[in-house]
């Protein structure tokens, strides 16, 4: 069976990679349709080989639609959503606007694709540092049970879009040239820097993003009293975010039990051989679709269970539109289309 899909939000970073997954993925489509804002309207975009004009994001544009993949700002999607679930689209949307919904399941499919059964139209796609701690915790806490994870975060500057790319190249010759340098889209220079700050912050002096982690992480995990303490950096890096995680678990677990359940685990890749200087950097994991994971070791402070690792994963695409796309594919895997 074929499927009328749409990408919203189609000529963003997170759109333009949706479209290129599933171009590659073969994603049976019988016909595409690329949403955009008034000014995009008309452009083309080439889908296998055959060039696709832009129509503009509106209600009525979901008429005939069955996938509706949403990469768009937060207000967009509270708009536009329920409309498109009422012209009889499922929408997979990638802003944070749905995932804490009770009645919105909140999925990484590797992880807790049964809560699609529950779909109720909105299926919301987790925060991409959030996608990509969940990948290797799932297998973890089936072995061991988690009770506590202390995470610190190493965010690439594409997770702020395309400026942000923009933004650490320019400054990055300005510095070298020392030119005056003047920063737009992150809060200080992140050229030759790191910032300990993404999103804007909450009440109990955690950022919203380090929040994400710790409300999205319990509800995709189904554990509510989990608890979660997360740092989250933004570093001069352009593309794969990295996090350096530490897991207090019921059972024990040592470092060759996980790193042989992390073997068999889907959607990750073992990196760890430090003798080899081989570890997960982002520079290797950019552009692909697994999370790395090495590093693996005792938390030698623990008092409990204590486990140490770091992972990398490109958070463009399985952090967002790999892990979107994969949603698709499990919604009709599943029959719930
Ligand atoms: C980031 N949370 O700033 C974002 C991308 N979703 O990296």
């Amino acid at each position: 069976k074929e499927y009328c899909v749409a990408v919203t939000g189609a000529l963003g970073a997170v759109g333009q990679e949706m479209l290129s997954i599933l171009e590659s993925r073969q994603f049976p489509i019988k016909k595409l349709k690329l949403l955009d804002i008034a000014e995009n309207v008309g452009k083309t975009v080439k889908f296998c080989g055959k060039e696709v004009s832009v129509e503009l994001s509106e209600p009525n544009a979901f008429k005939e639609v069955d996938i509706a993949l949403f990469a768009v700002s937060d207000n967009v999607s509270k708009k536009l959503a329920p409309e498109a679930v009422k012209n009889g689209a499922i929408v997979i949307d990638n802003s944070s606007t749905w995932r804490m919904d009770p009645e919105v399941p909140l999925v990484v499919p590797e992880v807790n694709p049964e809560v699609l059964r529950q779909h109720k139209g909105i299926i919301a796609n987790p925060n991409c540092s959030t996608i990509i701690a969940m990948v290797p915790l799932k297998p973890l806490h089936e072995f061991a049970g988690l009770k506590r994870i202390i995470a610190s975060t190493y965010q690439a500057v594409s997770g702020a879009g395309i400026a942000g790319i923009g933004e650490l190249k320019d400054q990055s010759r300005n510095v070298l040239d020392n030119k005056p340098i003047a920063p737009k889209v992150f809060a200080h220079q992140i050229a030759f820097n790191l910032i300990p700050h993404i999103d804007y912050f909450e009440e109990n002096a955690y950022t919203h993003e380090e929040m994400k982690m710790f409300r999205e992480g319990r509800k995709i995990l189904g554990l509510p009293e989990l608890m979660v303490n997360c740092t989250c950096a933004r570093v001069p890096v352009v593309r794969s975010h990295s996090e350096s995680i530490t897991i207090e678990t019921e059972r024990p677990i040592t470092p060759d039990q996980a790193r042989e359940v992390l073997n068999k685990a889907p959607g990750l890749k073992v990196v760890d051989r430090p003798e080899n200087n081989e570890y997960p950097m982002p520079v290797d994991t950019a552009n692909q679709d697994l999370i790395f994971v090495g590093r693996i070791r005792e938390d030698i402070s623990s008092t409990g269970n204590g486990l140490t690792f770091w992972c990398c994963g490109d958070q463009v695409r399985k952090g967002a539109a790999l892990n979107a796309v994969q949603i698709a594919e499990t919604i009709i895997k599943m029959e719930l289309i």
